[in-house]
């Protein structure tokens, strides 16, 4: 096996990065918040010292480049997301960033017949703005102005949240994509139980599920927790906790489905007074948009059903749809040799969780490659991943390099 980078260190790199928190005791890091700017030094230095020049980008996103043999020779992007959900574990997104830059020192400075570009996404997770992919977005030109003026929950704007971290977002044009482009890499923790339990280390996504996300509200009429008999009532809590069982059994119901409420607030939210609003979100995926779009209309109608059963109001609002999305087929056979080649098991599998790779898909073509998640736990502190499931990425990455060598040298 060629000597690569030890995975040890790659293990340590991200659990070092996880420590670099808004809040103390756990993992959290939003969208440029202030522990960012110390992810960004780091992952600097190492790039600097690989003979990369690094830069960040008007959307916030950290970019290494790493030379070709040629100028203007044409680019392979390698990257993930350096934000993270609350109280995350240590791998997902920042193992995609730094096991790119460990691929290109494996690479021990040989030139390829193109350049790397490294990008550590700013935002995908979408938890300070409640939009995803703000970083990628930028890459492929579609974080536009209305984008810009989306309000966090302190009513500061994604703009000016760039501003305040002493970036100018008028220079968004310069963060697009360069082209010529070979594709987009995103090596990323699976995030779920399939590869763990079929005992694999790696698996080779063919497709990423699509998305729809949602905001309801249930509306009935807040009122005296004692004074107040149960026929006479209309508590928004009731309803959305009979809808939540609905959303439930929906998914349960729709084979490849899954929805999830992830959040539920109770207005005024006293415990002795009946909630004249529940808020809730909703979360719901399918490999396939047509039965996605369908679970969620399912769920809608039985939403509108128990509010009207309870004498309530109903609204869903601040739907974003994210259609699923298939990687490039030619890379996912570049990627399937490369896993051979490297002498490891081949599985093909769908991504359940969403990621860049689907915003960047836009624009060139994609290929992820998935690392086992021991006991599938993820967006939770327990995250792992296998120090031997490190080297058989890295070796597959090199591997992956090589297929490409060999379809563009
Ligand atoms: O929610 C997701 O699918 C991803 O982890 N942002
Ligand atoms: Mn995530
Ligand atoms: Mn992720």
């Amino acid at each position: 096996m060629i000597q690569t980078v030890n995975p040890d260190e790659i293990i340590a790199h991200c659990q070092a990065i996880a420590e670099l928190s808004e809040q103390p005791g756990c993992t959290t890091r939003t969208f440029l918040s202030p522990p960012m700017r110390e992810v960004h030094r780091i992952l600097r230095v190492w790039m600097e010292r690989l003979g990369m020049s690094v830069s960040v980008d008007s959307a916030g996103n950290l970019r290494g480049y790493y030379e070709g043999l040629y100028t203007d020779a044409p680019r392979l992007l390698i990257g993930s997301h350096l934000d993270t959900v609350p109280c995350a574990g240590a791998f997902d997104g920042v193992l995609g960033v730094v096991l790119g830059i460990a691929l290109i020192e494996s690479l021990k400075g040989r030139r390829l017949p193109f350049a790397i570009e490294i990008a550590g996404f700013s935002d995908e997770e979408g938890v300070r703005f409640g939009m995803p992919f703000i970083g990628s977005r930028a890459l492929v030109g579609t974080l536009d102005a209305a984008l810009l003026e989306t309000k966090d929950a302190h009513g500061c704007t994604v703009a000016q949240a760039i501003r305040d971290f002493g970036l100018d977002p008028s220079g968004m044009a310069e963060a697009v994509l360069q082209r010529p482009l070979l594709g987009y890499l995103e090596f990323h923790i699976e995030q779920g139980p399939v590869l763990d339990q079929l005992g694999l280390p790696l698996g080779i996504v063919e497709a990423i599920a699509g998305r729809t996300q949602a905001r309801v509200s249930f509306r009935g009429r807040a009122n005296h927790a004692g004074t107040t008999p149960m026929h006479l009532r209309h508590d928004a809590v009731a309803a959305v906790a009979e809808w939540i069982l609905a959303v439930e059994h929906e998914a349960r119901a729709t084979p490849g489905l899954v929805a999830t409420v992830g959040q539920v607030e109770a207005i005024p939210g006293a415990s002795n007074v009946i909630a004249g609003e529940a808020r809730a979100s909703l979360d719901v995926r399918h490999a396939i948009d047509a039965q996605r779009t369908a679970g969620v209309d399912r769920i809608v109608s039985a939403a509108r059903e128990i509010a009207r059963g309870r004498e309530l109001t109903f609204e869903c609002s601040a739907k974003q749809e994210q259609r699923a999305v298939a990687c490039d087929p030619k890379l996912v056979l570049a990627m399937e040799k490369a896993v051979e080649r490297a002498g490891f098991p081949l599985h093909r599998m769908t991504s359940g969780a969403g990621h860049d790779a689907m915003i960047l898909a836009q624009k060139v073509p994609v290929a992820m490659l998935f690392l086992r998640s021991p006991g599938g736990i993820s967006h939770h502190p327990d995250e792992r991943v296998l120090s031997q499931d490190l080297a058989a990425a890295l070796h597959t990455g090199l591997r992956f390099l090589e297929q490409l060598e060999e379809l563009h040298g």
